[in-house]
């Protein structure tokens, strides 16, 4: 039944000691780890050797994820408007809210708003209860804001929702094009799989498409900085070229592809002009294409979160599918997911729009058939409210009771004020999470404490369609419950027991996996049902495996042979037309806003905050400008902006960079209510979104810009957590405390007693100064025993002290020297974090890079250990080298 040997507990010897085998919590990358308790709630963590997504390596979040595991802002047991309760009153007021709810409105009254960080498990259970119990498609998921576009693109093209490739098409291939996707930081291993290859194979080539140049962008061969939304003129142009060329395959088109007469029309009469880029690198890129038989186009969110990203999607595959090149070795489209389960929320039917295993909600066949499996009692007949018009829903009140499980909307969903607000006015709100401090769980009724990573049991699926294990490491904390269990709990309330009799992740798996059977037995792609009778020890020993497992596609790629899911077993090629994207530049908003990821920090921060080490690398939040633009704005170096849109207002701290273009900016979509209120970069973003997928355009805002107008900015730390009241800022953990950066528009009267506020100190704390009134500035640092507590740097201008340095000394024995904010001689100034694993600072590498005479990043790491762990900082160390040879661009 089961293929290949099986490790019977998934126990592994690591350096003496019983590690678990689990998956990563964090990317679409599915890195297998092995995981060891410290003792103390925490994890030792290092990469399974074995995973076929990692052989070996981590990236930096990886890495630290025993950081992550503290139980300091754990929620631990259930809370009804805010005070403690038990779970029976809990459930039942849940389950009684909801079943009123239904009994008075009808099913379509209540909604679901999951997650692709859920377990594949968690979401079945999910999805069962609401689409088969509740009898309502009103479940949505926040892939929505993610991979819907994807998802929509395949479906059109090949009948169903099906990653054709796998990881190593990346080592096999002799061109990764990488569009609308910084690899390097949001998927650090596969980027350094990438690298690896390159490098053993030189004539490996990159390309990068990306409006703004990234870490990724540093490994590439080629950079073309397109204009937002371009990519469907780009891939136009070159299926244009491809049939101008001959190099259409054409036995492939005639065997198994549809439409290539409209698309090519369609292809013929757009502009490649629309791209943004000039007819030298339009026509570099497309020779390069055409003559490479072995190409990989990777691409994610600068593709998928788009309003015409469903267009974009399926101009891709299209010149994929034009050429034959897919399914084979070395060649394919290439979505990569983003969250751990992405693919299996996909898998499962989470998006309101799709049943489970790749089964269509719109086809009466596909209802009937889940109908019977789940002896239903009732099936909605269409799909339910995508993400942005479900909160639409719950904002006019034709949504009474929502129940939000593992994500954060109002502070991830484009329109966040209005989302949040939305959220704050719903009739009845439960939360499920891990913590009570997120700005989401804050506005709930109910919120439900559910375990995390390290102690729940389940499957996630890859983007390269590997199904894994997550394992339980570590008990569950306080009363906290998996999430499967708290929804068959209240499904069983709700008078469905049982359906929802589940005693373990287990028996879940195994229905699901029978379900995967009607589905391979109606035609489609998703079919594990062989996996349907797997014992709970075979569970607990799961190997990571491929799907699909049967037939001739065993463990491998779709679609070589053709073999595709629409009715005549064909692809279509879709006629598809450069449209820009919705919210256009005008004098009132000029600039486009761009958003993303940094390397360090995950979605809403919730976990990767809790650690110090991957709290350094960026600090806060920023808004990438270039120069001339900074300059026409008056904008100097490290000043906050004050950036508006029609939908809201942030301040972000000013980085200027000639990565990004003129006329376009970009902001990080991390910080919260919780790190830096004023940073809520989707407080600005428009909810538009694609006709198709409905998936949001979170990449291309406008917004207007202007100098915030501070009387004076600030660097503070302490031992001892606090919150700022300034008008700006953001704060971040370090490792002996709290740091945070300020500004504000008001100056204090009276500095000490404002610095001792802010930290709440009392006088037991000898106060250090040095204050300049007639300047605005002042530098306060407070001692107890002779140990730095708390400091305050305060000027008229950003102030230029060393963090690195200064978060180094919390804690620990000082004087009125450190009031300079810089190193004595006898201790150098790091700089800027750039290795997270072995801290080693900006000013550290540069300094050896000069002195060393050091030429490679494999002399940097022999040198100062730096990059020679995760490997995740590599694409950084590239460019301070690059840095290091100008002279000019390194001081
Ligand atoms: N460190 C880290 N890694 C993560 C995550 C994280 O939070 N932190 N999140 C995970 C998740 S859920 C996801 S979905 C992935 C996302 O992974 P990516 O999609 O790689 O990351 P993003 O930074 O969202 O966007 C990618 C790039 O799209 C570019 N872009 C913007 N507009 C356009 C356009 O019109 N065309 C093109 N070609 N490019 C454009 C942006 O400049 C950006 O560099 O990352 C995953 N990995
Ligand atoms: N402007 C802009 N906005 C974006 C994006 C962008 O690129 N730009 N990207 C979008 C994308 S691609 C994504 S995927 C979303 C991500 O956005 P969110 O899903 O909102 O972000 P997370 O911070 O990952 O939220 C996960 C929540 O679940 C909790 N949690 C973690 N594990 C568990 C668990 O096991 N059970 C339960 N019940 N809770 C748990 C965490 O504490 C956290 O509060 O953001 C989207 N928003
Ligand atoms: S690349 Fe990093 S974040 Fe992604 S799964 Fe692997 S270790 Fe986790
Ligand atoms: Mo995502």
């Amino acid at each position: 039944m089961m293929d290949g040997a099986t490790r019977p507990a998934k126990l592994l010897q690591v350096e003496g000691r019983l590690a678990t085998c689990t998956t990563c919590p964090y990317c679409g990358v599915g890195c297998g780890v092995n995981a060891v308790p410290d003792g103390m709630g925490g994890l030792t963590i290092t990469a399974d050797k074995t995973h076929p997504a990692n052989a070996g390596r981590l990236c930096s979040k990886g890495t630290a994820l025993g950081e992550t595991t503290g139980l300091e802002d754990r929620l631990l047991t259930p809370r009804i408007h805010g005070r403690e309760a038990n779970w029976s009153d809990a459930l039942d007021l849940v389950a009684a809210k909801f079943r009123e709810t239904i009994e008075k409105h009808g099913p379509d009254s209540v909604a679901f708003y999951v997650s692709g960080q859920l377990l594949t498990e968690d979401y079945y259970v999910a999805n069962k209860l609401m689409k088969g119990f509740i009898g309502s498609a009103n479940i949505d998921t926040n892939s929505r804001l993610c991979m819907a576009s994807s998802v929509a693109g395949h479906r059109r093209a090949f009948g169903t929702d099906t990653v054709p490739g796998l990881y190593e098409d990346l080592e096999q291939a002799d061109l990764v094009v990488l569009t609308g996707s910084n690899l390097a930081w949001c998927h650090p291993v596969l980027f350094q799989r990438l690298v690896a290859a390159k490098k053993a194979n030189p004539a490996l080539k990159v390309v990068n498409i990306d409006p703004r140049r990234t870490a990724t962008s540093e490994l590439a061969d080629l950079h073309l900085a397109i204009a937002p939304g371009g990519d469907v003129a780009l891939f136009n142009a070159l299926l244009a070229h491809l049939a101008d060329t001959g190099r259409l395959e054409r036995a492939y088109i005639a065997a198994h592809v549809n439409g290539l007469d409209e698309a090519l029309a369609a292809a013929r009469a757009d502009d490649p002009a629309a791209s943004g880029l000039s007819e030298e690198e339009i026509a570099t890129f497309l020779t390069l294409w055409a003559s490479t038989e072995r190409v990989v186009t990777v691409y994610s969110q600068g593709v998928n979160q788009s309003s015409s990203g469903t267009d974009k999607v399926n101009a891709i595959l299209n010149c994929h599918l034009a050429t034959g090149r897919i399914g084979r070795p070395g060649t394919g489209p290439f979505s990569v997911t983003g969250q751990p389960n992405a693919m299996g929320g996909r898998e499962v039917g989470g998006l309101a729009n799709m049943l489970a295993c790749h089964l269509d909600i719109e086809n009466a066949e596909h209802r009937a058939a889940v109908k019977e499996f789940w002896d239903a009692p009732a099936m909605p007949e269409g799909p339910g409210l995508k993400a942005v018009d479900l909160f639409r829903a719950v904002e006019e009140g034709r949504i009474k009771a929502l129940w939000i499980i593992c994500t954060n909307p109002a502070v991830s969903m484009p329109e966040a004020d209005r989302v949040a607000t939305a959220i704050k006015d719903c009739e009845f709100t439960v939360v499920s999470d891990l913590t009570a401090e997120t700005d989401t769980a804050r506005l709930a009724d109910v919120l439900l404490p559910a375990t995390g990573w390290a102690e729940k049991d389940g499957t996630v699926t890859n983007s390269e369609r590997c199904i894994s294990r997550q394992r339980a490491i570590l008990p569950a904390p306080g009363a906290a419950r998996h999430d499967w269990r708290i929804i068959c709990d209240v499904a069983e309330r709700m008078g469905f027991g049982a359906a929802f009799d589940f005693t373990s992740p287990a028996e879940i798996f195994r229905e699901y996996a029978a379900l995967s059977g009607v589905a391979g037995r109606l035609g489609l792609d998703f079919d594990i049902s062989d996996l349907s009778d797997l014992s709970d020890r075979d569970y607990d020993a799961l190997e990571p495996f491929h799907w699909p497992r049967a037939g001739t596609r065993q463990g491998g790629r779709f679609f070589a042979e053709g073999g595709f899911y629409h009715a005549d077993g064909k692809a279509r090629l879709l006629a598809v037309t450069h449209r820009a994207p919705a919210s256009v530049p005008c004098a009132e908003y000029p600039f486009r806003l761009n958003t993303g990821r940094v390397r360090d920090h995950w979605h809403t921060m919730t976990r990767t905050a809790k650690s110090p080490r991957l709290s350094q690398h960026i600090a806060e939040p920023y808004l990438e400008i270039h120069p001339a633009d900074a300059a026409d704005l008056g904008l100097a170096p490290a000043s906050i902006a004050e950036v508006t849109s029609r939908q809201g207002r942030v301040l972000l701290r000013v980085l200027i960079s000639e990565r990004v273009q003129r006329g376009q900016v970009f902001a990080p979509m991390h910080w919260t209510g919780e790190t830096a209120p004023c940073g809520r970069v989707d407080a600005l973003v428009a909810a538009n979104t694609d006709p198709l997928s409905g998936q949001p355009e979170s990449k291309a805002s406008t917004v207007a810009i202007r100098p915030m107008e501070a009387s004076w900015y600030g660097f503070a730390l302490s031992t001892g957590e606090f919150w700022p009241q300034t008008d700006y800022w953001a704060r971040a953990r370090t490792r002996g405390g709290w740091r945070a950066e300020l500004a504000s528009a008001a100056l204090p009267t009276d500095w000490e007693d404002a610095a001792r506020t802010l930290f709440g100190l009392g006088t037991e704390a000898r106060a250090v100064t040095m204050i300049d009134p007639a300047h605005g500035a002042a530098r306060l640092a407070f001692l107890e025993e002779g140990r730095l507590v708390a400091a305050l740097f305060a000027g008229p201008a950003p102030v230029g002290v060393s963090r690195s340095y200064l978060a180094g000394m919390i804690g620990d024995e000082a004087g009125a020297e450190i009031l300079s904010g810089r190193p004595g001689a006898e201790r150098p100034d790091p700089g800027a974090t750039v290795c997270a694993c072995f801290d080693v600072g900006q000013t550290t590498i540069l300094e050896a890079i000069r002195s060393q005479r050091l030429t490679s990043v494999e002399q940097i790491g022999a040198a100062l250990q730096a990059g020679s762990n995760c490997g995740s900082c590599k694409p950084e160390l590239q460019a301070l080298l690059a840095a290091a040879t100008t002279p000019v661009a390194a001081e």
